[in-house]
């Protein structure tokens, strides 16, 4: 293949390259970003540490202790660019409604003058020059299993080499994804800038960024374009922006779904097998329930991972849905993460990570906030100042950011399911859906039917975390734990889950039980009164046994919840009183969590199925009965 020169600009297209289409779109981005160099990524090992050794000569990453934590790297992000920018993210379909209440809009070819071709007073297009002395690199990349008939196929196109490594780790990334692609296979287009050109002699700053953010979807035509940001989903393209919003809308329009979950496996001591997809936001505890290891007092049981954040479900032949992790790693929050609350995933990043915003220690190691109960003396924070506990103590500085991340790859994991990355995904037979709710909302109940189900997804509700910027700890409704991350309207969104589940029930499907949990409530004394992560065992045992028909509950008003009695205890002291307080209803509560799916119900009124209207209804008289 030759390599078109493009306004002095080598493509450096390598000969295995042989998607025309491919290569006249990198050429003209290049063009447009006047990108100093073009880099296909190959995806192997050797590119992989060329690229962190890069990292390291550029100041944007710190090589960590081998000893300690062998081919692992900190990063440190700017101050102003540590989470997802949820009010700089728009859905730009042709027809504001298709976005829908929940998303942020602008007309496809308004957005497009704004960032591709110049606005007609003269205003210069965002992307115009953006990638100037910096290289693009081109990383193409397979969201699921090489080949696989639920998989997908991205290419990202980006100036920063944080990504390109990021990308190697959370997908399957390089050379073996442009056979696939062959000469004229499907793409999603990503490109991606950190806003950051530089001029001829300008010195580089470790983290290049712009404070103008724009994270663009074009579901129509199935782009991505993000700029100013060099931070998580902001720019590793594949994952919420392609993964998420592009594919929700590819799900809608194809018949299948692309959901905000994690995978499971849990196999009971008989050795049964079943596979559980459960939706929480952000920062919520997926990557540990995803890892979680069964306690001591339910022997035999155990919890394998296929995914911890997203999956893509897609209807088999026999009727049932079929699931694959999109991804190939993790991009967990570090904070919180400990020996107690997720072994595994410690397990995981003894080695072969990238940590971004994590305190650095003394001896070259990382730290954040509930690794240790207590905190070493010294540390260099997030930020690359010194830490102290008496600094945090005084001044509340954290050393770690709430945000702060690791990325790795899901081989790390002791846990690794066999089938993960299997062709044919896994059938799930439940999903689960919860948020971080202190009040109101019971540990776990059952939907009696598929709608049923939809509607406690449709109106779940959740207390705001660090994954995205803005205030902490206020209750949103989150409906599938999607809100941020649906590319097309929300009552549109509900429509296509209430009728695919129509039409494989039709069919003759069983369909996968659907439960809502809350790990989360508080007591008078404002602590969890649930034990939590290896703890939730008891939970998933019940459900596991409910879709299996053998465990017992009851009948309230939207569902069907376990008594003391139908969960087993052993080796866990959980009294009768601490389970009432975290599995009760108090009708005045639900009085009022009613009256916010109302108001949900309102905003999203366009298109809001009658089925769901109906539904309430019918909690409401159950309620007032
Ligand atoms: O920053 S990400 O979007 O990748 C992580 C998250 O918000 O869950
Ligand atoms: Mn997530």
């Amino acid at each position: 293949m030759n390599c078109p020169v493009l306004e002095g600009v080598r493509l450096n297209t390598p000969a295995h390259v042989r998607h025309a289409r491919l290569i006249e779109w990198v050429a003209q981005i290049a063009a447009l970003t006047e990108a100093e160099s073009v880099y296909w990524c190959d995806g192997s090992t050797e590119e992989y540490d060329r690229l962190c050794a890069q990292l390291v000569a550029a100041g944007t990453f710190t090589k960590l202790n081998p000893q300690l934590r062998p081919n692992s790297y900190l990063a440190r992000s700017s101050p102003s660019d540590v989470a997802r920018v949820e009010d700089r993210t728009f859905i730009c379909s042709e027809r504001k409604e298709d976005a829908g209440p929940t998303n942020n809009w602008m007309a496809p070819a308004e957005m497009r003058e704004l960032l591709q071709t110049g606005r007609p007073d003269g205003t210069p297009a965002l992307f115009r020059g953006a990638m100037r002395g910096r290289t693009m690199y081109v990383v193409p990349f397979s969201m699921g299993p090489l080949g696989s008939p639920i998989a997908h196929i991205g290419v990202e196109l980006s100036d920063s080499p944080y990504v390109a490594v990021n990308m190697k780790i959370m997908t399957r990334m390089g050379r073996d994804v442009l056979d696939v692609l062959g000469s004229d296979g499907h793409f999603v287009p990503c490109v991606h800038t950190v806003g950051a050109p530089l001029q001829p002699g300008q010195k580089d700053v470790a983290w290049p960024c712009n404070e103008t953010k724009y994270i663009v979807h074009y579901p129509e035509t199935q782009e991505i374009w993000s700029y100013g940001s060099g931070y998580g989903g902001n720019a590793l393209l594949g994952k919420k922006c392609f993964a998420l919003r592009i594919a929700s809308t590819m799900g809608r329009d194809q018949g299948w779904l692309a959901e905000h979950m994690l995978i499971l496996g849990v196999e009971s001591p008989e050795g049964r097998k079943h596979h559980i997809a459960a939706a929480f936001p952000s920062a919520c505890g997926k990557t540990n329930f995803a890892m979680l290891i069964p306690p001591a007092g339910l022997p035999g049981w155990k919890v394998t991972t296929i995914g911890d954040d997203i999956a893509w479900i897609k209807p088999g032949l026999d009727g049932r849905l079929y699931a694959i992790n999109p991804e190939a790693g993790y991009f967990g929050v570090a904070p919180g993460t400990n020996d107690k609350t997720n072994p595994n995933c410690m397990a995981c990043l003894e080695r072969d990570t990238i940590f971004t915003n994590v305190a650095l220690t003394d001896d070259g190691d990382v730290w954040w906030e509930g690794m240790t109960d207590t905190p070493p003396a010294h540390l260099i924070d997030w930020q690359g100042r010194d830490w102290t506990p008496e600094i945090g103590r005084d001044t509340g500085a954290k050393a770690a950011h709430p945000n702060a991340r690791f990325t790795v790859a899901a081989t790390n994991n002791p846990a690794l399911d066999p089938a993960w990355d299997d062709a044919a995904g896994v059938p799930i037979d439940a999903f689960v859906f919860g948020g971080r709710r202190s009040t109101t909302v019971p540990l776990v109940t059952e939907a009696r039917d598929w709608v049923e189900g939809v509607y406690m997804a449709a109106t779940m509700g959740s207390e705001t975390t660090a994954a995205a910027g803005g205030k902490q700890g206020v209750v949103r409704r989150d409906p599938f734990a999607m809100l941020p991350f649906v590319g097309y309207n929300m009552s549109d969104y509900f429509q296509h889950w209430l009728d695919l589940g129509r039409k494989l029930q039709n069919a003759g499907a069983t369909l996968p039980k659907i439960y809502c949990v809350n790990w989360f409530r508080k007591g008078p004394d404002g602590k969890f009164v649930w034990p939590g992560y290896g703890e939730n065992m008891r939970v998933l045992k019940w459900m596991v046994e409910r879709v299996e028909g053998e465990a017992q509950g009851v009948e309230n008003a939207f569902g069907v919840t376990p008594r003391y009695e139908d969960l087993t205890w052993t080796g866990l002291d959980f009294n009768r009183e601490q389970f009432q307080h975290v599995d009760s209803i108090e009708t005045d509560a639900w009085k009022t969590e009613l009256a916010l799916h109302a108001e949900l119900f309102q905003q999203l009124a366009y298109h809001l199925p009658r089925e769901l209207t109906d539904t309430k209804a019918k909690i409401e008289a159950r309620l007032s009965a």
